[in-house]
């Protein structure tokens, strides 16, 4: 029985170990002036960075294909997926097509893609609990439930600098992100129940955002759980957050780890993402 899990590249995730099921990423695209950024590991990251900011035209983001999707579902018997929020990119709809095709072609074979409703280090989350599951020797139509059941004990909180991708690329209204593109300023805010970015405070200043992020996980629910830190450039904020984190918790499973393609297109130099478990 050959099980695949699969998750698109918003999730910053190149490999999964593990000895019972293959792991393919799939990537999204950054666009400007002609060239394509593929986010999978041979993206160089700083580079991409670095030519978008000298690049003065129009860039935008292109989600996976259907085909894709398929070929990351190569031969598999069963497929385990995670996609980014559907509320902010076709990424999911196209997976469900690709998953409805590969059904229909393979009638003993399955496929649960998860609309993650969110991004980032909660898809990480969710992306790392399939394998959990998947070691416990659940059928396929309970681990599906229970990530479904995980999916509601798990959320995501930013701190960004800038939403001028977002804006551009009428993700949100250039109004709000000209709130935040004065300098100083932070958007602290989390992944809406739809799955839709939650502005929730301005911040003056990083040392305000960072302390921000902590009292709106608690108030959310954090007791300790797991939290993957995910920074564009700013491992010092990561490492803050998870200095305040470890200082309640020292026990917890956390991990901090740059943003990779996607992820840093959007939240932009400075960003800082966590996602974490809630009780
Ligand atoms: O289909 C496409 O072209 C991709 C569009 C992706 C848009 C959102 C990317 C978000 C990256 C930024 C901060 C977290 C916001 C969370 C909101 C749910 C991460």
């Amino acid at each position: 029985m050959k099980i695949k899990i699969v998750a698109d590249s918003s999730a910053n995730l190149y490999t999964l170990d593990g000895p019972d099921f293959d792991f393919a990423p799939v990537p999204l695209k950054v666009l400007a002036g002609g060239r394509e950024y593929v986010d999978d590991c041979r993206l160089d990251v700083p580079q991409m960075l670095k030519e978008l900011k000298e690049y003065k035209g129009k860039s935008s983001t292109a989600c996976p294909s259907v085909g894709d999707w398929l070929e990351a579902f190569g031969d598999a018997d069963i497929v385990y997926g995670s996609a980014i929020t559907s509320h902010l990119s076709g990424c999911y709809n196209a997976a469900a097509i690709a998953a409805d095709e590969y059904r229909g072609r393979y009638p003993d074979r399955k496929v649960f893609i998860l609309d993650t409703l969110s991004t980032g280090p909660e898809m990480e989350l969710i992306t790392e609990k399939y394998r959990e599951l998947n070691f416990s020797g659940l059928e396929f139509e309970q681990v599906c439930r229970e990530i479904r059941a995980y999916q509601q004990r798990t959320h995501l909180m930013f701190s960004l600098e800038s939403l001028s991708n977002f804006a551009k690329n009428g993700r949100v209204s250039p109004a709000l992100a000209a709130a935040v593109g004065i300098l100083g300023i932070r958007i602290v805010g989390k992944a809406s129940e739809i799955g839709d970015l939650e502005p929730m405070h301005k911040c003056r200043g990083e040392k305000r955002a960072i302390s921000k992020i902590w009292e709106c996980m608690k108030e959310l629910g954090y007791r300790g759980g797991k939290v993957r830190l995910r920074h564009s450039y700013n491992l010092e904020a990561a490492e803050k957050l998870a200095e305040l984190i470890r200082g309640e918790y020292p026990d917890c499973d956390l991990k901090i780890g740059p943003n990779r393609g996607l992820c840093c297109y959007y939240a932009e130099e400075g960003g800082l993402l966590a996602g974490f478990e809630t009780e």
